[in-house]
């Protein structure tokens, strides 16, 4: 495979790569999502305030991220399920070397499926332990309008991420505020039932030269 060709964001580090898988790629890679929640179902969390989200979530690899009455963190397990998280598919894996460069996997992926008015708040991605590290971001499904600005605050711009398109938060945007403003529903027909699934990986507790021989 060719690498994915780079658009421009005017943002320093914010890195967009429209159309980087074709509509095979992304089928193969949402059924591999899908089969992967028949043993870690969506389920839906809530702010450690007891809010629930409007999106469901699930996980892949080593860790993913949770959040319930005891706050936000990354663990090992599925919070209602109690099993390890499945591994992430190969494909990601492989993307985020083609794509970030960065010298070590992933050991997080978050899964967020968004069904309706799902959304998601501004918010920064900052409960990982190295922040050096990029957070790569692929969607699948329904055209989002995602929101992003700088990490001091201050002005945001708004762009649309459509089914197949890739992005990341590397240096000096690592720490930007985004969030999913909305889904344009019915953009795509890809994912069973309607909405949008988007894909995190992120380097979440694991520094640089921890276990990155062992894979996870
Ligand atoms: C979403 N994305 O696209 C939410 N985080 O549904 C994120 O929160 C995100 O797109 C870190 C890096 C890239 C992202
Ligand atoms: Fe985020």
């Amino acid at each position: 495979m060719s690498p994915p060709r780079e658009t421009p964001t005017g943002l320093p580090g914010f890195r967009l790569w429209p159309g980087a898988l074709d509509a095979a790629a992304q089928a193969s890679l949402l059924a591999e999502v899908l089969a992967t929640t028949e043993a870690a179902p969506f389920y839906r969390p809530v702010t450690p305030g007891g809010r629930p989200f409007s999106v469901e979530m699930t996980g892949m690899g080593p860790l993913a991220w949770v959040s319930d009455r005891a706050g936000y963190r990354y663990q090992p397990t599925h919070p209602v399920t109690d099993a390890p998280w499945p591994p992430m598919p190969q494909t990601l894996l492989d993307l985020w070397d083609a794509l970030t460069g960065w010298p070590a996997p992933p050991d997080a992926c978050l899964v967020n499926l968004y069904r309706g008015e799902a959304k998601m708040g501004l918010h920064q991605d900052r409960d990982e332990a190295d922040l050096t590290a990029p957070v790569l971001s692929v969607s699948l499904g329904d055209t989002a309008v995602f929101r992003i600005g700088p990490a001091e605050g201050g002005r945001t711009q708004s762009l649309k991420l459509a089914s197949g398109d890739v992005c990341a938060l590397t240096g000096p945007a690592r720490l930007a505020r985004h969030g999913i403003d909305r889904l344009l529903a019915g953009s795509s027909q890809l994912v069973p039932g309607g909405g949008r699934i988007n894909l995190t990986l992120r380097r979440a507790l694991w520094r640089l030269g921890d276990r990155d021989s062992t894979g996870g």
